[in-house]
């Protein structure tokens, strides 16, 4: 499937919507889930377009997910948490919503479910 420059994430990217930024370099961006499934939810994203895993490119998914073990291993301290869930969606029917790649990195704390 193509690649939607019109996404929520490419506006974000391209400074078009706002975001609560908690991380960013050169090839990646980290910023706060609208819609937190627990305190802490924050969304990994490459700066390349990318539709989802199947077609990310693979230096891209690297960074992504080297920026997301950073990110877990802060939430761990930040959020006092005792655990890390890491979730991803591709294509509509895997539960991707927004159609440019992100991973999930969510704190998790023992016996707490996350929010629908
Ligand atoms: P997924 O189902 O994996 O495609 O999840 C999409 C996530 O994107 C969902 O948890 C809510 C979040 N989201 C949707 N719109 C926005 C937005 O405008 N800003 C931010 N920060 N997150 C958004």
């Amino acid at each position: 499937m193509a690649y939607d420059p019109g996404n929520i994430f490419a506006k974000i990217l391209r400074s078009e919507l706002p975001a609560y930024k908690v991380y960013e370099d050169d090839r990646v961006l980290a910023f706060l889930d609208i819609m937190p499934r627990a305190a802490g939810h924050v969304l990994v994203i490459p700066k390349a377009p990318a539709r989802n895993l199947l077609d990310v490119a693979a230096g891209d998914l690297a960074a992504v997910m080297a920026v997301a073990q950073h990110i877990a291993q802060a939430q761990m301290q930040v959020f006092e948490a005792e655990g890390i869930t890491l979730t991803q969606h591709n294509e509509k029917a895997g539960g991707q919503e927004v159609f440019h790649l992100h991973v999930h990195v969510i704190p998790r704390h023992a016996g707490v479910e996350l929010r629908p």
